[in-house]
């Protein structure tokens, strides 16, 4: 079992008690710079100045955006998302490592978002009503902008005539919605009927995501699109825009 070379990180694995699930967030660890510790390490106990600081030394030396996310921050967000949901932290917490986790995503925003391009197009995006979790719709706003679309973010708790005025007034071609509960999961589905009511469906392309969203859902529900991150977000958008030869320039 490959270890991570960090005993205090080594311990969080203690967590992890399901075998498929530890396999799966190890094979995350595996092979990355003490570095990518350290950030996931201090991600995990909230620890939001060391965060901030560690993203930005890797910066400084030269790692770039996408690794300090994926294999530092993202990788801390897994065993903070298995902590939680069995119960071994609760909301104060997560949230005390969500503010760590934006810490460091200020320092890699203006990065992911600094595009010379012409605008490609806009897109509105927003994590459906009810639903208060935003980090990866603002990853996926990130990413857009990085990839030259002008982005309108609704923010969290989004109703369906909130993104029907902004498609409206933003003359948007492209609709991204985000959803990280079993239970919001269905407000995507009634985004898309309000569009039908309203005779605007056809205008726009709907995209949707979030951890528990999977390719059927968005089909049964009549999305255009599922992404299962944020440069699948790009790709998608891309796709809607026309823009050929996506997925080589995101990555
Ligand atoms: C952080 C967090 C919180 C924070 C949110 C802070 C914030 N500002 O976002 C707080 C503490 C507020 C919170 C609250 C709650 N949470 Co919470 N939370 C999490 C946690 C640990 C991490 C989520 C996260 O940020 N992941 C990292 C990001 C980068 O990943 P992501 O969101 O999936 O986004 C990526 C992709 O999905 C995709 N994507 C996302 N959106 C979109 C959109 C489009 C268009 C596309 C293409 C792609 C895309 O791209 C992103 C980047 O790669 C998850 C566990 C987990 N591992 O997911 C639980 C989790 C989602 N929460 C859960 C629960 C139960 C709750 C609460 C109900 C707890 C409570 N009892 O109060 C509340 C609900 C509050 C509400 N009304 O929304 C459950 C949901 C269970 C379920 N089946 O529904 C989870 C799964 C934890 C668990 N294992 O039990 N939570």
């Amino acid at each position: 079992m490959p270890t991570t070379n960090h005993e205090a990180l080594e311990r969080e694995f203690d967590y992890v008690t399901n075998p498929v699930e530890e396999k799966h967030i190890r094979s995350l660890y595996e092979g990355q710079d003490p570095l990518m510790h350290e950030i996931a390490y201090a991600l995990i106990t909230g620890n939001d100045g060391d965060v901030a600081s560690l993203v930005a030394k890797g910066l400084e030396e030269g790692w770039s955006a996408n690794d300090l996310l994926d294999n530092g921050l993202i990788a801390g967000m897994a065993i903070v998302g298995v902590k939680f949901r069995d119960n071994i932290i609760f909301v104060p917490e997560v949230l005390i490592s969500a503010r760590a986790m934006k810490a460091g995503m200020a320092h890699i925003e203006p990065i992911l978002s600094a595009s010379g391009v012409e605008p490609i197009g806009t897109v509105i995006m927003g994590t459906v009503k009810g639903d208060l979790h935003d980090i990866g719709k603002n990853l996926c706003i990130m990413m857009l902008r990085g990839s030259g679309f002008v982005v309108e973010d609704l923010g969290v708790d989004t109703k369906p005539e909130e993104f029907i005025d902004a498609v409206v007034e933003h003359e948007a071609k492209i609709l991204g919605m985000s959803a990280l509960l079993t239970t919001t999961m269905p407000n995507m589905g009634r985004v898309i009927e309000a569009f039908e009511d309203e005779g605007l469906r056809e205008e726009v392309s709907i995209m949707v995501g979030g951890a528990p969203v999977t390719q059927e859902f968005a089909e049964d529900m009549g999305a255009d699109g599922y992404g299962e991150n944020a440069i699948s977000a790009v790709d998608l958008a891309k796709e809607f825009a026309g823009v050929v030869n996506s997925s080589e320039s995101t990555t």
